[in-house]
């Protein structure tokens, strides 16, 4: 690490990345069986943070058995919900009395700027925690009148009940690597289940602070962490001993999970890539829109599943719009996470630097013109322009593909025609939004949209109440909410002849 990036960073922080990170397993933190570490990089300057323990399948052989012990015969599953209510509440008051810690941590191992990610990562964590735990004691079952044909005059009381799945595989990314740990440990928990989550092996080290802050509020083994590559995670999807497992990343490694899951047919959710889009009719507020819409795909540098990269504006504002949106863009700061004043950081990895400017140097090639950006920024670190494309093509990869970085690419289209079936012309369906002042246009436009979630005059209005997942190839399932609960309880009938 430079001393500059050092010297930015509180003495907590400095003390976690100045030893070794371990596995948490059972409540310990011990080394990989196979005693092999990784390194973390700081993406700002592509220089070493810390070493990580590089878990294989054997460790979560270890993880999982810690998982099923704490489930079965730990006091976890004998905990009344209020008690595991309070223990979850807890969390999410340590993440924000830590929140300072948490969010240089991430802005240093992510390269997200420390604004956002104590501002938005580390407080909207808590939140999720703190939702959750108020889930635990709300989880109900519902009676059920019944008569059975064949037992005639027979009387029955007959009910549900909502239990907990089991042991829960988690593998989560590295876009967001604290609030994809707060997507799904928290819901798991309220439910009754136990978990072995596996961060991303970009951004390791947020995950394990959270380990630290739950390995003192809750009993050894109900949470339990696996750092590692895509081997450990395939070990996880394949694991005969894991019920379910939960993954948010791309969606070619989606479908290996799925693969992977058939073993044992445990259950699986999905929250995978996008290409969402935005629709900007002539009567938006565009004093609104223009920042708006920039804002949905320069958002975490573009490194978001939501980022809104299709852009459709209508035709008769089309080029008064895109250069309000290209000059907005382009004078954004640039710069390390760990600068307060940074609004755009470095992608997360070399490999994200290259597959990101290599979309842009095809898109170009294919005819595509950029309004503004184009090219990486200096040459250390993995910084990319803000980047704005017109003149494309519906066939082009950029128009299609997800990039994952700060790229958008811009269309036309004629108020007659609208630009619902353009937009839907796409393999994914996580997102989208429409700007209108129009409310019935609002309406009927998202009504018609294949997405999971539609922002109208707005984008990224996240609430943990709100159900979020993908249509198509975005995803399984739906993480957030009382909708994600459903992906980690399973219902029993019960019927009584009375
Ligand atoms: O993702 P991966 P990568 C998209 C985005 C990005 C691309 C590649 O387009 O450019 O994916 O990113 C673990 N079995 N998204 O390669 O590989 C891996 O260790 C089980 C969108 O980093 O999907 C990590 O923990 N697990 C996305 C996690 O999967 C495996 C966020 C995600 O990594 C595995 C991130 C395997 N076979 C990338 N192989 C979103 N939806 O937000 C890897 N992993």
């Amino acid at each position: 690490m430079t001393d500059l990036s050092r010297s930015l960073l509180s003495k907590p922080v400095q003390d976690f990345v100045s030893t070794e990170r371990k596995l948490l397993i059972g409540g310990e933190w011990v080394p990989a069986l196979s005693g092999e570490t990784f390194t973390t990089y700081d993406p700002a300057t592509g220089n070493r943070i810390t070493e990580v323990a590089k878990g294989g399948a054997a460790d979560v052989d270890r993880a999982v058995a810690a998982a099923r012990k704490a489930f079965e015969e730990g006091p976890w599953p004998r905990l009344t919900p209020s008690e595991r209510q309070r223990l979850i509440w807890r969390i999410g008051d340590a993440l924000l009395e830590r929140a300072e810690e948490f969010g240089q941590l991430e802005a240093l191992d992510n390269g997200k700027s420390v604004a956002v990610a104590q501002g938005v990562d580390v407080v909207w964590a808590a939140d999720l925690f703190h939702y959750y735990a108020g889930w635990a004691t709300k989880i109900e079952g519902r009676t059920v009148p019944v008569s059975v044909p064949w037992v005639p005059g027979g009387q029955f009381h007959a009910y549900t009940l909502r239990e907990p799945v089991g042991v829960c595989g988690q593998i989560i990314p590295w876009n967001f690597p604290l609030l994809m740990a707060a997507f799904k440990i928290p819901a798991a928990l309220a439910a009754g289940n136990t978990v072995v989550l596996k961060p991303a092996e970009q951004t390791p080290l947020t995950a394990l602070l959270l380990g630290e802050v739950i390995s003192e509020i809750l009993p050894p083994g109900v949470v339990n962490i696996v750092t590692g590559y895509g081997d450990a995670g395939a070990a996880i999807a394949a694991h005969d001993g894991v019920d379910k497992v939960a993954f948010t990343g791309s969606t070619e490694v989606g479908k290996k999970i799925v693969d992977a899951a058939k073993g044992n047919l445990k259950k699986v959710s999905l929250e995978l890539g996008g290409k969402s889009p935005q629709i900007v009719y002539a009567d938006a507020d565009l004093e609104l829109a223009i920042p708006g819409t920039a804002n949905a795909w320069l958002f975490n540098h573009g490194q978001c599943c939501v980022a809104g990269t299709r852009l459709y504006v209508e035709d008769s504002i089309f080029a008064e719009f895109t250069r309000g949106m290209a000059d907005f863009a382009a004078q954004v700061k640039i710069g390390p996470g760990l600068d307060p004043a940074t609004q755009l950081g470095p992608l997360v990895s070399q490999e994200q630097l290259d597959r990101v400017t290599g979309y842009i140097r095809q898109g170009i090639a294919d005819g595509a013109r950029a309004l503004t950006g184009g090219n990486q920024v200096g040459d250390r670190g993995y910084y990319v322009e803000p980047t704005v494309l017109v003149d494309v093509r519906p066939e082009m990869s950029v128009v299609r593909e997800e990039i994952f970085g700060p790229v958008v690419v811009a269309a036309p289209f004629s108020a007659e025609r609208g630009a619902i079936t353009e937009a839907n012309d796409s393999p994914f369906g996580l997102a989208a939004g429409v700007w209108t002042k129009d409310v019935s246009k609002a309406h009927l436009v998202a009504s018609r949209l294949k997405a999971g979630t539609v922002w109208v005059n707005c984008y990224n209005a996240f609430d943990t109440a709100l159900p979020f997942g993908g249509y198509k190839q975005s995803g399984w399932g739906r993480e957030l909410g009382a909708a994600a609960l459903e992906q980690y309880t399973q219902t029993k009938a019960v019927n009584i002849q009375l």
